[in-house]
């Protein structure tokens, strides 16, 4: 691999040169596409270099310095420019074939509509440019397309002309964006499409012009995002006084898209995942999801766009932030709760396992060979945690205080992840020197708290320690903000802190205590570590029952289960018979019963941990021994809470909502683990039901107890939705993750359906993308053909789409954990891959890396 070079962060040095104006004149016209860039360029300093531009995938027409033909060579995918000017006019022609573009990035076509995906380095796709996120430039773009097939011509920024040219039945559009942004920022989209309008009005008055394009004829399933970001706009105004700056802000759905959604200036690109949706299509879950990427999406307008990043490895300086920022408002707008259960999920469960496998990385990366490879869980999520720890730290008004002090500094900038810090740090008056480690380190710190209490004095003492080892390295110590609460026996809470945890080993001493206290620990995961303690079967319950956070009170049951899980296992394992404790059964039908839970936190706190979220709570697992114990301790607890389970199932039925909807689902999974008698009931709520979320939740009942009425609920779904492709994504889904022997062929047959596609990333990560990450004994199957079956779809994407299968290689590269032979079968797989003549630059890194292991 010729063109696998390492990029470092310790190399990064200022741009020779830098360009403050583009003038974009696109000529769309499918094979015959070209584009004239005309830039203004500045030397940087003192120096005789030579101008070098980035360019991919695209033929050079023309160079013209200043209007006259330049000096110019071109070597692997740059182009030189000799000349002695400080400033000058560059032109470049170049010219591309969208209709061919497969891998989504760049120029390319979705369903008959041009769309473009620049960040990180796909600007260099559609022209030569300095394709670098520190050269911040005002576009001026002018787009013209046939009139008929492309009556929309969209691009950043505000509409500042448009003609048509009669006789040859073009039309033409120029836009124009006042703020000076990076290349990755910009997009253009040109199509037909159904508008659904509307405005906000800023706090200080302004009016801004809303607009959602969809699919023809999916107007009706825009209303949803449409209000999401306007519920975005009003959020960031009152929680961070943020106002929108365009007159005009615009977002289109597309159905072929790498990942979820960007956030180019004035105009975001959306895959129609998050933004179609309807009663009758889509999930609750799918709302709260449209709910908030629309809001991610819109809150980069400021953290990301009008402050950018230096450099790529200063990601986490936007998405970290950015996620941070969108937790907060679905928080506000919804359950703080559950939200948070739901990112700390992905930390224990997906995070914590990139920063245990070959790719692990800190949250600002200090190599790196493709930059797509690296819009991960660690930079997204476990960047988030830190920019939640540093508010934790701060306090609310001490964060906004830093806010406030960052965007004063470095409007209009591109900055770094420590210019950050120091704003928050210079303006809260914080001392965040040990607290900035987070961002160079990287592994899961483990933390272990023993305690002990001393009747005598009446104190309680808890000494917490904390270890990091990455890829063998002993880390150094970090600042931890450890959340604490003390309950004394009756449940009441005597103490409620957060400890700065600044040393390797520290003891906390509590004095006028009566009795030894139950400690919640790490409450709502004040900070992303592991944690070590060794809680009793009482502890646990206790806290369950009277912790004051209610994600405590998840926690406690998610690890009260979870030992329950490990100590049958261990049984097995020592051929002794499975047992679950009366109080872990009584604990389970005390949530069940309990009518003053909100009914969305019970759905998660009756969800049992999936494999998946096991494995990341050991080191190494006996797969068969995992799937026979969970199996058995779902059974015992669903069975004998039975009867409970029924009565709640039927309350709950009455009810329209959400949070009703997700209780009574797995009411009723559960209830169909005892018994195949509940199958009417699954039937029945399938035929009747009143949406998505509903229809959807019988047939997940149906598809893990492999029920009889399946097949025919499955035919009777495809008959109903066969022309509606995101819901045919949740059919490829259920049938991707049942867990029988045959299931590699069905998925096999399922690639020739009329509703797949491997063209299209929607699809095939629905099917063969849950497959591998989500059916997770099937995948991992003894004879290693989960493994090889995710290879070949491998090799045939990394010539089609290497974003995608560069995404779909991580459950194969996460060997650790498992048996010798199994990761001997992986291995082979990784090996067989890197073997490929064409490998492309994505998939050499991860597998390289992999190997290296
Ligand atoms: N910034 C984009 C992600 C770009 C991914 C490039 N491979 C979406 C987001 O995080 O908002
Ligand atoms: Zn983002």
């Amino acid at each position: 691999m010729s063109q696998a070079q390492e990029k470092h962060l310790k190399d990064y040095a200022k741009p020779a040169f830098t360009i403050t104006h583009v003038d974009l004149n696109v000529i769309l016209d499918g094979k015959n596409t070209k584009i004239t860039t005309t830039s203004k360029v500045i030397r940087n300093g003192e120096h005789q270099h030579e101008l070098v531009l980035d360019g991919e995938q695209i033929s050079l027409g023309s160079v013209k310095l200043n209007g006259s033909s330049a000096d110019y060579r071109q070597h692997d995918n740059q182009l030189f420019i000799a000349t002695e000017l400080n400033e000058f006019d560059l032109e470049v022609v170049s010219l591309l074939d969208p209709e061919a573009n497969s891998s989504l990035e760049g120029l390319y076509m979705s369903d008959g509509a041009y769309c473009t995906q620049c960040e990180a380095e796909g600007f260099r796709r559609i022209t030569y440019f300095l394709d670098r996120p520190d050269v911040l430039a005002i576009y001026t773009v002018r787009i013209e397309a046939d009139k008929a097939a492309f009556p929309f011509l969209l691009s950043n920024g505000n509409l500042i002309d448009k003609g048509e040219m009669p006789r040859s039945g073009r039309h033409f559009v120029k836009w124009h964006d006042p703020f000076p942004k990076p290349s990755y920022l910009f997009a253009l989209v040109a199509g037909d499409f159904d508008l659904l309008n509307d405005s906000f009005t800023t706090q200080s008055g302004r009016e801004v012009k809303l607009q959602v394009f969809v699919d023809k004829g999916n107007l009706h399933k825009a209303d949803h995002a449409m209000a999401s970001l306007k519920k975005s706009m009003k959020w960031d105004e009152t929680r961070f006084g943020l106002e929108y700056d365009l007159d005009i802000y615009m977002i289109v759905a597309v159905d072929f898209f790498n990942m979820g959604a960007m956030e180019n200036k004035g105009l975001n690109v959306f895959n129609t995942k998050y933004v179609l949706a309807d009663k009758a299509s889509a999930t609750d879950d799918d709302y709260h999801g449209i709910e908030s990427v629309v809001g991610h999406e819109y809150f980069h307008n400021w953290t990301g766009n009008r402050v950018t990043c230096r450099d790529w490895f200063q990601l986490s300086l936007k998405e970290g932030l950015t996620v941070f920022r969108d937790q907060e408002f679905s928080s506000d707008v919804g359950s703080r709760a559950v939200n948070r259960i739901q990112a700390i999920r992905v930390m224990k469960n997906q995070q914590f396992a990139e920063d245990a496998e070959p790719m692990s990385h800190p949250i600002r990366p200090e190599s790196v060979i493709e930059m797509n490879n690296f819009y991960t869980v660690t930079v997204y999520d476990k960047g988030a945690e830190v920019i939640r720890m540093m508010h934790t730290i701060l306090g609310e008004e001490g964060f906004q205080a830093g806010m406030k002090c960052y965007f004063e500094r470095h409007d209009g900038q591109a900055v770094t992840c420590d210019d950050f810090v120091n704003a928050m740090q210079d303006a809260s008056g914080k001392d965040l020197t040990l607290f900035r480690r987070w961002y160079s380190q990287a592994g899961t710190p483990v933390v272990t708290v023993t305690d002990k209490y001393d009747a005598d004095k009446g104190e309680y003492h808890l000494t917490v320690s904390q270890q990091v080892v990455s890829k063998g390295v002993k880390g150094q110590t970090l600042h931890i903000p450890f959340s604490l609460e003390l309950l004394d026996n009756t449940g009441e809470s005597i103490v409620n802190k957060v400890l700065d945890v600044t040393k390797a080993c520290q003891t906390f001493v509590f004095d006028g205590l009566n009795h030894a206290p139950t400690a919640s620990l790490l409450q709502d995961f004040s900070a992303p570590v592991k944690l070590v303690y060794d809680f009793s079967i009482d502890q646990l319950v206790h806290l369950m029952r009277h912790a004051s956070s209610e994600v405590a009170r998840w926690e406690a049951s998610v690890q009260l289960i979870s030992q329950t899980i490990w100590h049958n296992i261990a049984q097995l394992q020592q051929q002794q018979v499975m047992t679950v404790d009366s109080r872990v059964i009584e604990a389970f039908r005390g949530i069940i019963l309990d009518v003053n839970l909100d009914q969305a936190l019970v759905a998660e706190i009756l969800s049992i941990p999936s494999a998946s979220a096991l494995i990341e709570q050991v080191d190494s697992v006996d797969l068969d021994a995992l799937e026979k114990a969970r199996e058995f301790v779902v059974e015992e607890l669903a069975s004998a809470c039975e009867d409970e389970l029924l009565a709640r199932y039927r309350e709950l039925s009455t009810l329209d909502a959400a949070g009703a909807r997700a209780f009574k689902n797995i009411a009723l999974s559960l209830l169909c683990q005892v018994s195949d008698v509940h199958e009417s009931v699954v039937e029945k709520q399938y035929y009747n039901a009143q949406n998505m979320t509903d229809c959807l939740g019988a047939l997940k009942a149906a598809t893990s107890a492999q029920l009889t009425c399946l097949p025919a609920l499955l035919s009777d779904f495809e008959s109903k939705w066969h022309s509606t492709p995101l819901v045919m994504d949740k059919w490829l889904t259920l049938q991707a993750l049942i867990n029988t022997d045959d299931v590699i062929v069905q998925i096999k047959q399922l690639t020739k359906h009329n509703s797949f596609s491997f063209s299209n990333p929607n699809r095939v990560r629905s099917l063969i993308g849950a497959f591998a990450s989500a059916n997770t004994y099937q995948f991992h199957r003894a004879d290693g053909e989960g493994y090889r079956y995710l290879t070949q779809i491998l090799i045939k994407l990394n010539k089609s789409n290497p974003q995608v299968a560069s995404r779909m290689i991580t459950p194969l590269i996460q060997f650790a954990k498992f048996d010798a032979s199994r990761q001997q079968l992986m291995k082979q797989c990784l090996q067989e891959l890197k073997n490929l003549p064409d490998l492309s630059k994505d998939l050499y890194e991860k597998v390289t890396k992999s190997l290296a292991e």
